[in-house]
């Protein structure tokens, strides 16, 4: 199984390791536009020191409630981030649901677009088919935005839903000419969606597998984990850790995380202890 990206195909037969880039003012030092994206580019080292197979940058904070940037904003934050990742030989992601943002970054040499809202902004999946050739990540989402989608959350049959969300979007994709070997699918955990709902997603993530496509799942440092342990957001490595393996062993081809140094030691354990399959 590969994931066909702009500048790479992914070999996705060993699990592969997303490292998480926010390029947010609340996220590092805020000491300015030039020292926020200075750290961000030494974060993008860092992580690959670590062992991150791929990066993920993005500009918009998803914290339940949080204002989202307007689109010039979200291009000064992370175009010198996604500039300067594309030069350091990883597949490089952004996260964006900004057209304009998806088609600057592809032009610089982005491999993959993530967007949490599965290019359901308009212009979105014209600016994806129209490239050719990037990856793209589609996750489901209850609701519009961050501010939103926590208000009155309730499934019928949550796996359900989201396999019927996901394959109806990757549907889309294909009919506008999107290869299949572009898209990966994700169930967006904590977005629209309780505890509960997030770890029945989890013990069933075997009917997400099946649709075809390759799963991304990000668990890392979630409220889900910190609620099931009793941690806040800092405390939560071990938690997120677990879940990734879970994850992984319940088939996730990609994990997003904030801590790669332990997620890809952890799973070189798991690996070597013949669980990959
Ligand atoms: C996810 C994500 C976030 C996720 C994908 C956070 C941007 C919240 N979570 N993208 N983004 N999947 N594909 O806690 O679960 O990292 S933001």
């Amino acid at each position: 199984m590969h994931w066909q990206t702009s500048r790479h195909r992914i070999d996705l037969s060993r699990t592969r390791v997303m490292g998480i880039v926010n390029v947010t003012p609340d996220s590092f030092f805020d000491g300015g536009r030039q020292a926020t994206a200075a750290a961000a580019r030494a974060h993008c080292e860092r992580l690959l020191a670590d062992g991150a197979d791929l990066l993920d940058i993005g500009g918009e904070s998803t914290r339940p409630g949080a204002r989202a940037p307007g689109a010039q904003q979200e291009l000064d934050r992370v175009m010198p981030v996604i500039e300067h990742a594309c030069t350091l030989g990883v597949p490089v992601s952004v996260d964006t649901s900004r057209p304009e943002v998806m088609r600057a970054a592809l032009a610089t040499g982005a491999d993959i677009v993530n967007d949490v809202r599965a290019l359901r902004r308009p212009g979105a999946l014209e600016a994806v088919a129209a490239h050719g050739r990037c990856g793209v990540c589609l996750m489901h989402m209850r609701g519009e935005d961050a501010a939103t989608m926590q208000v009155a959350i309730t499934y019928d049959d949550v796996v359900r839903e989201v396999c019927d969300f996901l394959r109806e979007r990757a549907a889309a994709l294909r009919a506008a000419g999107v290869a299949s070997e572009r898209i990966v699918l994700d169930p967006g955990v904590g977005f629209g969606k309780t505890p509960e709902h997030n770890w029945t997603l989890l013990q069933r993530q075997a009917e997400l597998s099946a649709l075809g496509w390759p799963l991304l799942v990000g668990w890392s440092r979630k409220s889900t984990l910190g609620l099931l342990v009793g941690r806040e957001a800092g405390e939560r490595l071990a938690a997120s850790v677990a879940a990734a393996l879970a994850a992984a062993q319940r088939g996730a081809r990609i994990v997003r995380v904030h801590d790669v140094a332990a997620t890809a030691d952890a799973l070189a354990v798991w690996r070597r202890a013949g669980f990959e399959v």
